[in-house]
């Protein structure tokens, strides 16, 4: 009778508990998400349907290979469509769902009789026009993940200036990329990311980053010299693969400014980061969005190097007989300025800040390859930017490469290398400065962006100052996403001393 009784009382126990973890991933895979989005929808957004638990990463998955298969991964490269090769649903969902007009035109074609009424609102004002074009917000889900795409340039500028804690990190972010980053500036959110934030922020200021500049200069003449070796080795021009030399040169820097070491110290410690970061990015269960946003930037500037001013666009008669630089007027307009500026000595905080050539040509390789290829951002608590009330848990994605290249903005050119176009600096560039974020903006910009540019611009100055360099007939153009945009087969020069 007992046992009877206990094996009653069991099962029934064992019920109640199958059925407690049942609801709770129902409401957490199912009903949550659904919520959501009928929350967003009932504001007008809408977006690619998902489907049951996986949400778009099917549709995602799709485009990526079929994209992967026709993009020409020639030499020189023939595009700069970085959001065309990394993001090629994006531009699929903007058409089909971002814009105004195509609201208006899918609910043509199912109501004809509601939109004149409604293309006579939209038409009201320039105002309103200027948003409708640029009006991109919809929404797409990875796995039980809701995400708001939104390029409207006043919500971007909302989102990306929102000083509340109640904006955060994704908080999946935190559960990929915890063995990576732990608990840190790059992943925390509220009181945690504040205090981190105090403690870093003034180690990273512009007059500690001068403090730093004998230091980077000594790193980069390791560099030097050991270029030097090799074009000699080679009878007088190399084929270098330079990513290593990259990260070896900032992994230098921060080692000695950290450890008060050389590299030789802090390497151990930077290759163990390396191959975790190439695991976080292959391991996970939703790897693609670590993949796909490359939003995790704070500190992390060693990648900016491979970006070097010069090997990125096409030249201009398109023909490819001897390996030719890029953009030979450019590396020489640069080379003319270093010398002008520094006349053999080496470049001083001064001399960095009055090379203008160097600045615009760093600033559009930044424009073009941006290391942040997405700002995402997680509500913390229901909010409101622009019209949208934006409720607790939907995360917010600013696709920072399709603003740097949108023609409304940048002009007819915009997928050209021209550095020209930031003579007059950013607000001479394009009509809303605010869109170009290389290093994210608002209270989360990147720390390390002072000492990222005075690396650059170092690097590049004693580099044009003592070699020659075109791309090699071994580069391959492939951008790819890996926590920030790489090129997938690293950057091989030839370099040749001057
Ligand atoms: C780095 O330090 C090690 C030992 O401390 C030394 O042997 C090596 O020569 C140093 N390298 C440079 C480039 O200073
Ligand atoms: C590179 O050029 C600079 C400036 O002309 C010079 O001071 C420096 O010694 C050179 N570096 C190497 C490794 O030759
Ligand atoms: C380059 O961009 C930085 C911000 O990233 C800006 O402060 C600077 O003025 C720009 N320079 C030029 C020449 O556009
Ligand atoms: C990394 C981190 O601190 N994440 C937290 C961000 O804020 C939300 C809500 O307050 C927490 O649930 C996360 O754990």
């Amino acid at each position: 009778m007992e046992v009877h009784i206990l094996a009653k009382a069991f099962i029934s126990l064992a019920f109640v508990g199958f059925l407690g973890l049942f609801l709770r991933l129902y409401s957490a895979l199912v009903a949550e998400p659904r919520r959501l989005r009928s929350k967003l929808k009932k504001q007008g957004i809408s977006g690619p349907p998902p489907s049951f638990l996986l949400g778009n990463i099917g549709e995602i998955k799709k485009a990526r290979t079929a994209k992967v298969k026709d993009v020409p991964t020639g030499c020189p490269p023939t595009t700069h469509d970085c959001a065309v090769v990394l993001f090629p649903f994006f531009e699929k969902w903007r058409k089909l769902y971002g814009t105004w007009e195509c609201k208006l035109y899918r609910i043509k074609l199912a109501r004809p009789d509601l939109v004149t009424g409604l293309e006579a609102r939209s038409g009201l004002s320039p105002q309103r026009r200027w948003r409708a074009k640029f009006g991109q917000v919809f929404m797409f889900s990875l796995g039980n993940i809701q995400i708001l795409h939104v390029n409207q340039p006043d919500m971007v500028r909302e989102i990306t200036t929102c000083t509340s804690l109640d904006l955060g990190k994704p908080s999946y972010q935190q559960k990929e990329r915890g063995a990576l980053l732990g608990q840190g500036i790059l992943t925390s959110n509220g009181t945690v990311w504040a205090h981190q934030r105090k403690i870093i922020a003034p180690e990273l200021y512009m007059d500690k980053v001068k403090g730093m500049m004998n230091m980077i200069t000594e790193s980069a003449n390791t560099m030097l010299e050991s270029w030097k070796s090799r074009i000699e080795a080679g009878g007088g021009i190399a084929d270098i693969k330079i990513d290593q030399d990259m990260r070896s040169f900032s992994g230098d820097v921060i080692s000695r400014a950290c450890f008060g070491s050389n590299f030789s110290k802090g390497e151990e410690i930077f290759k163990k980061l390396r191959a975790l970061q190439e695991a976080a990015s292959k391991k996970v269960l939703f790897q693609w969005s670590s993949r796909l946003e490359a939003s995790s930037h704070e500190t992390q500037q060693g990648h900016v190097g491979p970006r070097k001013g010069g090997p990125h666009t096409h030249p201009p008669g398109g023909e490819a007989e001897e390996p030719k630089p890029q953009n030979p007027e450019w590396q020489e307009r640069v080379r003319t300025e270093v010398l002008e500026v520094c006349g053999g000595r080496v470049p001083d905080d001064y001399m960095i800040r009055k090379m203008k050539q160097l600045n615009m040509v760093i600033n559009e390789s930044l424009r073009l390859y941006p290391p942040v290829a997405v700002v995402s951002r997680e509500a913390l608590t229901d909010m409101k930017f622009g019209d949208i009330h934006v409720p607790k848990g939907v995360n917010l994605w600013t696709l920072v490469v399709t603003l740097h290249t949108d023609p409304e903005n940048w002009g007819p050119d915009s997928l050209t290398f021209n550095p020209d176009r930031f003579a007059n600096g950013i607000t001479g560039a394009c009509k809303l400065p605010h869109l170009y974020m290389p290093f994210g903006v608002g209270p989360r910009v990147c720390l390390g962006q002072n000492l990222a540019m005075v690396e650059l611009k170092l690097l590049i100055a004693l580099v044009v100052s003592n070699f020659s360099f075109s791309l090699s007939p071994e580069y391959v153009h492939a951008p790819f996403l890996q926590l920030v945009i790489e090129p997938e087969h690293g950057v091989n020069l030839l370099v040749k001393k001057l």
